[in-house]
């Protein structure tokens, strides 16, 4: 029988080998992941636990919360605040930081999370997500403020998700790599099933949002054009198309198969950069597809460099196969001059 290696073996032998997971950390990682299975079980039961529909609430982005949103949110926090490696926490579903309880010893980490990406896909039982993001709080002053929060996507000491579908699997980097783990449910244990997963740098396979073409930039509508054109275009080959609608899920056959990502902005809001969040689904996203050898973009620069301005800022998202990733960016580069 194959030798099964579990989340926490995998973590100390990350820890012994390397040396750098600090235990704070590791302990921090294992309460997420198990607030993960938690979720999970809430998931799974659909209507039979009366957890689909509409909260009858808004974020603070102004949209609509699912119950699943907050109940996610709720379990996080409730799993996270008291073991002593957090100072604070941000959610995409709270408008300011939770600062760890006085009650409770202050960590030295701050977590960000997306607890259920996806959202418009809770209700018809098509696979959704957990997105999180490691930060470390910098060192000197006292207490915690939103400001510890504004860090490059560079600085994030790991990052992760974990994907409820067919399976629920739990995707880690701790800037070694991109590991990747499925849920035992008889055992209740997190089990390696994918180490060292590398993204293919060409791929045939492009992610977008289609309903939104006539809205798109020039350099985006230029590149979608050239995929659709097939064999007989400049392409010289055939692309398929996927859109989940779920970034978990479709960052997810990205790092199994490669395939390249994109929510571009758009004009319908110029002002808004894009639609998703920097810090709570691009930067942890781009940590994972550098890891595994792909690369990352605004469609000019790489997200993990960029400087956030606030907490719930939003980014154009263009990531996955490094080759395609480049040619977009390049399009959008050679727009501009
Ligand atoms: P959410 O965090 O509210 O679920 O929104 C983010 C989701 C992403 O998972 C997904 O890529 C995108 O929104 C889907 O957008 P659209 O409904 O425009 O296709
Ligand atoms: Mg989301």
């Amino acid at each position: 029988m194959t030798k099964r290696i579990s989340l926490t073996q995998y973590l100390i032998e990350q820890q012994r080998l390397h040396g750098h997971i600090p235990s704070q950390l590791r302990l921090l990682i294992e309460v997420v992941a198990r607030a993960c299975k938690r979720i999970s079980i809430s998931v799974n039961k659909g209507a039979l636990g009366d957890v689909l529909g509409t909260a009858g609430s808004e974020n603070v982005q102004g949209e609509v919360q699912k119950k699943l949103d907050i109940i996610a949110n709720e379990v996080l926090i409730e799993a996270n605040e008291w073991g002593g490696a957090l100072a604070a926490m941000a959610s995409e579903e709270m408008e300011g930081i939770y600062v760890v309880p006085n009650r409770y010893p202050q960590g030295e980490y701050l977590l960000l999370f997306d607890p259920l990406d996806g959202s418009s896909n809770i209700d018809v039982n098509v696979s959704i997500g957990t997105i999180f993001s490691v930060l470390k709080k910098p060192d000197g002053g006292h207490g915690v403020s939103e400001g510890d929060f504004l860090q490059p996507g560079d600085q994030q000491a790991a990052a992760g998700y974990c994907v409820y579908g067919p399976q629920t699997t739990l995707v880690l980097t701790v800037g070694d790599g991109v590991a990747m783990f499925t849920l035992d449910r008889e055992q209740g244990s997190w089990v390696l099933t994918a180490d060292d997963v590398q993204i293919p740098a060409d791929t045939k396979e492009f992610a977008i949002n289609m309903s939104n073409m006539r809205h798109w930039a020039p350099p985006v509508k230029q590149y979608i054009d050239e995929c659709l054109a097939g064999k007989t275009g400049p392409r010289g080959k055939d692309f398929n198309m996927r859109w989940i609608a779920s970034m978990v899920a479709d960052v997810h056959r990205i790092l199994t198969r490669g395939g390249v990502f994109m929510y571009p902005w758009d004009q319908r809001e110029p002002e808004k950069a894009g639609k998703l969040r920097l810090m709570y689904e691009a930067n942890p996203m781009s940590f994972l597809i550098e890891q595994a050898g792909g690369a990352s973009t605004n469609g000019h620069e790489r997200i993990m460099g960029l400087q956030p301005a606030k907490l719930h800022e939003r980014v154009s998202v263009v990531l996955g196969s490094k080759n395609e990733v480049d040619r977009v960016t390049q399009y959008h580069l050679n727009a501009k001059s």
